[in-house]
């Protein structure tokens, strides 16, 4: 990697990546897309363009001009948002990803496209969820995201595109709101207990889901693409998890620091079912295995330092 352009820059995963990707690589040699205007921080750290990854032209002319050889796409709509509007999320997430994957099979750059613990469904098993296992999603979010993997492993095989990709579980910060995905709770819980103490959350208080705090995911996708390929077996994607959370585990580690906070339930019944049909524990040997993933964050960890940040800025 030594010129890379970032799809999606603006959101939730974005707006970290890029920061993290500049201060690796050099700022000029990220270049932070999206299709709305980005932050001040993105636009004041390095280069920035608006460009909506559907149009193939664009994406083939942006990367040109950057002299790009990797690219990291993450424009998508995710489950929840997904959920009221599927068509939107069909168009956007299959539209997107093949916009990119000919840019890259034409102009020969990698390309790491994040997937999703949402390629699984209700027929999965639920604990330590195998790398390899049944792949029968019920949200089209999910749906798009096997599609995905199937197209990047396609463009592997066939033209030889370095396609690589996690599955990312729900992934916890606190600097970007999350963009509409069934795990948003495990990140407003946060700005709400610091801001309010008190949160209504719309899954039940007994709904794991594996979880993940931001600069492991971070970590996780920059270790992937730095990874030696005749290591990788499975490429698109790897299991990856760090913690297995549900409301009241998450409420319970955050009274420790703030022993006033409350939660109470609102459930929303749509997206309880899209999170009672994912895993609940996942089985991430092959990730360990084969670039050596490990997250550093615990749940104590970044408890603590979530509320130190936010308490801090607020
Ligand atoms: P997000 O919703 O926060 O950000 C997505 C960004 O894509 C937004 O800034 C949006 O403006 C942009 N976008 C939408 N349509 C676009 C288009 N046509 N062209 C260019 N940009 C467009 O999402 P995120 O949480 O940062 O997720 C990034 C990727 O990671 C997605 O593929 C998502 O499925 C995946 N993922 C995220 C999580 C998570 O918990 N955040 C978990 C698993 C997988
Ligand atoms: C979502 O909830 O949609 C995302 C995801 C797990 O893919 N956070």
């Amino acid at each position: 990697m030594k010129r890379i352009l970032i799809t999606g820059a603006g959101g939730q995963i974005g707006s970290e990546l890029v920061t993290s990707l500049r201060k690796r690589y050099g700022a000029d040699a990220v270049l932070a897309t999206d299709i709305r205007p980005l932050s001040n921080a993105v636009c004041d750290s390095g280069p920035t363009a608006i460009l909506d990854a559907q149009d193939q032209d664009a994406v083939a002319q942006t990367t040109v001009e950057h002299g790009t050889d990797t690219i990291f796409h993450l424009a998508a709509i995710l489950s929840a948002v997904g959920e009221t509007n599927p068509g939107l999320a069909y168009k956007i997430n299959m539209g997107t990803l093949h916009s990119v994957l000919e840019v890259a099979r034409l102009k020969k750059c990698s390309v790491f496209t994040p997937s999703s613990i949402a390629v699984f469904g209700p027929a999965t098993p639920k604990e330590n969820t195998p790398q390899n296992t049944v792949m029968r999603p019920t949200t089209m979010y999910g749906v798009t995201k096997v599609a995905g993997e199937l197209l990047c492993d396609y463009y592997h095989k066939k033209y030889g595109v370095d396609t690589r990709g996690v599955r990312y579980p729900g992934l916890i910060s606190y600097g970007t709101p999350p963009g509409g995905g069934t795990t948003d709770w495990a990140v407003d819980i946060f700005a709400q207990a610091v801001r309010k103490n008190s949160y209504s959350c719309f899954l039940k208080e007994g709904t794991t889901l594996p979880m993940m705090y931001m600069p492991d995911a971070i970590e996780a996708s920059i270790q992937l693409m730095e990874a030696d390929p005749a290591k990788l077996v499975h490429r698109n994607a790897f299991n990856v998890t760090a913690m297995h959370l549900n409301p009241q585990t998450l409420a319970k580690e955050i009274k420790k620091h703030i022993p006033t906070f409350k939660i109470e339930y609102e459930v929303d019944q749509n997206l309880e079912s899209i999170a009672q049909s994912w895993p609940r524990t996942i089985d991430d040997s092959a990730a360990r295995l084969e670039w050596g993933w490990s997250p550093k964050y615990d749940l104590a960890d970044m408890t603590e330092e979530i509320i130190t940040e936010l308490s801090r800025s607020t």
